[in-house]
């Protein structure tokens, strides 16, 4: 296949309520929507999650945007790619930006998929019908405010529930959520909030039986993260350090933690999701997707992922309806009892709302 032509639109998606991490709180989900145009009128679609500023990874959305349309979107246009497996050969002088990468990616899986008339799903080689579904809740004003969020969610149908701690903000509310939930799948993620000295906090949690507690140490702090689990009960899981293949690889030799939290987008698309899956699965480590409160084209691609026979935990893929007022995709993502369907139409299995895209689109270009 080829590519003839691509559009970009910068999207600003307001949220339905502020998400707040231990690095700060947003209060919308600024994104790019990338539309890739084959000769035969076939589209695909993929999102560029990088936030508006660098501080989950050194990508943000404005530094993204100038990488795809001078240079990434500049170097595919035209090529011939039997495969989207093949686009790390174009973009390998290309180093790091996995976000931008990722946005092409994923839609070159999805136009391929719709080339195929195959869902995006199987074209990946995903196995399941439904993935199970998890819902992410930003740091609370107190452990009662956060026990009144975790009711909403769980009362929705949510049956793994993870909570955004940092220290000051951890023992007392995951009790206070444990407490009033005693078999929910509970989870706590530290975002990189927490260095070794504080391992005696920590391990005070392994007796809320929490799934696994992600990211407590910095990104590049393999080795200590390895100390810290040898401390723990708790499984540790990955996010911000898995930047790819041998991030993973190093994870595993070092044993840093049990447990990978793939993010597509982190990690460079679908393809690399489908490879770090397959590692971690010869391995014994269990995986599941994360995300980025993606707009639904972002989700989607998700669903696909965790449709992988080595996504084997709940995901933090929730409805549409959790995040926005309105999707950018028709129908919108719905969870019942915990389960999303995967889509099996062809692509990404659902449409672009346009009208929505419109309102909130505040930059276009086209290459
Ligand atoms: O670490 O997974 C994270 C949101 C912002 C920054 C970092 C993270 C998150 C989430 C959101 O947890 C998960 C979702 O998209 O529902
Ligand atoms: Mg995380």
């Amino acid at each position: 296949m080829k590519i003839s032509t691509a559009e970009m639109y910068k999207i600003s998606l307001p949220l339905r309520s502020p998400f707040k991490t231990s690095f700060g709180q947003m209060t919308s989900k600024d994104f790019i929507l990338l539309v890739l145009h084959d000769q035969n009128g076939n589209c695909g679609y993929g999102e560029c999650s990088a936030f508006a500023t660098p501080f989950y990874t050194e990508e943000f959305r404005d530094s993204a945007y100038l990488l795809l349309k001078d240079t990434l979107l500049p170097a595919l246009l035209n090529q011939e790619l039997a495969a989207p497996d093949q686009l790390a050969g174009l973009f390998n002088k290309i180093r790091g930006n996995h976000m931008a990468k990722a946005a092409i990616d994923n839609a070159c899986w999805d136009l391929f998929a719709k080339r195929q008339h195959q869902a995006l799903a199987k074209a990946i080689g995903g196995v399941k019908r439904q993935v199970t579904a998890g819902v992410s809740i930003g740091i609370q004003p107190s452990p009662g405010a956060l026990v009144a969020a975790v009711s909403t969610y769980v009362a929705a149908g949510y049956q793994r529930v993870k909570v955004k701690i940092k220290p000051g903000a951890d023992y007392a509310y995951l009790k206070a959520v444990r407490d009033q939930f005693p078999r929910l799948e509970l989870m706590a993620d530290a975002n990189s909030a927490y260095t070794l000295s504080d391992a005696a906090t920590l391990q005070r949690l392994d007796a809320l039986k929490l799934l696994m507690i992600e990211q407590p140490l910095a990104a590049d702090d393999l080795v200590q993260h390895a100390k810290l689990q040898r401390e723990l009960r708790t499984p540790l899981c990955l996010d911000e350090s898995i930047t790819g293949l041998a991030a993973a690889q190093a994870m595993i030799q070092l044993g840093s933690g049990r447990i990978i939290n793939i993010k597509v987008s982190r990690v460079g698309g679908l393809s690399a999701a489908k490879q770090i899956q397959a590692l971690a699965r010869a391995n014994q480590l269990d995986c599941w997707c994360g995300g980025m409160l993606g707009s639904g084209v972002a989700r989607a691609a998700d669903i696909a992922a965790a449709s992988l026979p080595g996504f084997t935990l709940p995901n933090d893929i929730s409805s549409s309806q959790r995040y926005f007022e309105k999707d950018i995709i028709t129908p919108e993502i719905t969870q019942e009892n915990g389960k999303i369907m995967v889509p099996t139409a062809a692509g990404i299995g659902y449409d672009l709302n346009w009208a929505v895209i419109h309102q909130y689109a505040t930059e276009t270009a086209t290459i």
